[in-house]
């Protein structure tokens, strides 16, 4: 999709649109490392895909080409950062990211450090860099329309986290909170049990989609299946992960091979 002055449409406008009318968006999870898999997924029907550089197999080196190649097959990609320090967040907007997912933000100082990574000053402090103009159209666009593009969410996946969450939701410049059930469990002593199977991850998961709600913004998920989307969907999430590349994959590769390998009704050996 492109807009009429030629630029990608920003993913954060389509975002928008869904939470303007309090409807969820569902993003794929890529871990796979690949421009052309990159245009594939972003060719899709999901609101947005997001470039897992934290736990994937991208790593800064290969995240040009996959946003050029989002970017180029009309959607304006979402990014994982592999680390909370303002530097790889500022990377990851310069390189074309319209979503930026930070991990494990502890504090509302973490929360305002991320956000102002986003944003160029009087509202944050990112840093201008002028060579972005001629490689994107939108590179040379103003500060603040720049700014308005991009949608900075923070995620609560430690216990340090969840004792700051209020302050968090209420830093200015958050556009809303991504939670890791992955890390929340672990952080807070529930091992690896999930919302499905102790009550107790299941109340912390809902305490933190309430105080993004309460607090006017966005709260999302990373989940690990569609059924699990759709649950938390139900429950207030309003970005939730419905699958990931590399269990796509997966899945597929071992659906084609059970439906190839099965006997052939009156050949030999059936
Ligand atoms: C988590 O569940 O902790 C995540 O960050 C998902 O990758
Ligand atoms: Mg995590």
């Amino acid at each position: 999709m492109t807009t009429t002055d030629g630029l990608v449409a920003r993913s954060s406008d389509r975002l928008r649109a869904l939470w303007r009318e309090d409807r969820p968006a569902y993003a794929l999870w890529s871990c796979l490392a690949d421009p052309v898999v990159a245009e594939l997924l972003a060719a899709g029907p999901f609101d947005t895909v997001v470039v897992d550089l934290q736990h994937g197999l991208a790593t800064a080196s290969e995240l040009p080409g996959m946003l050029q190649a989002m970017r180029a097959a009309g959607l304006a990609p979402a990014v994982r950062v592999g680390w909370k320090d303002p530097a790889t967040i500022m990377r990851a907007v310069d390189t074309g990211a319209s979503v930026v997912i930070v991990p494990m933000v502890d504090s509302a100082a973490d929360a305002a450090l991320a956000a102002a990574a986003c944003r160029f000053p009087p509202s944050g402090a990112r840093s201008w860099g002028p060579m972005w103009g001629d490689v994107r159209a939108d590179g040379a666009l103003p500060p603040a329309t720049q700014d308005a593009g991009v949608l900075c969410l923070v995620m609560v996946e430690t216990r340090a986290g969840v004792e700051a969450l209020d302050e968090i939701v209420a830093t200015p410049g958050v556009d809303g909170v991504f939670v890791g059930p992955n890390d929340l469990a672990l952080g807070c002593g529930y091992g690896r049990s999930t919302y499905r199977d102790e009550p107790e991850v299941d109340a912390l998961l809902q305490r933190v989609v309430d105080a993004c709600r309460d607090a006017g913004k966005v709260a999302g998920l990373f989940c690990s299946d569609v059924e699990m989307a759709r649950h938390w969907a139900g429950r207030g999430a309003r970005l939730l992960s419905a699958a990931v590349d590399t269990s796509l994959l997966r899945r597929g590769m071992a659906e084609a091979w059970a439906a190839a390998s099965a006997p052939i009704a009156g050949a030999a050996g059936a």
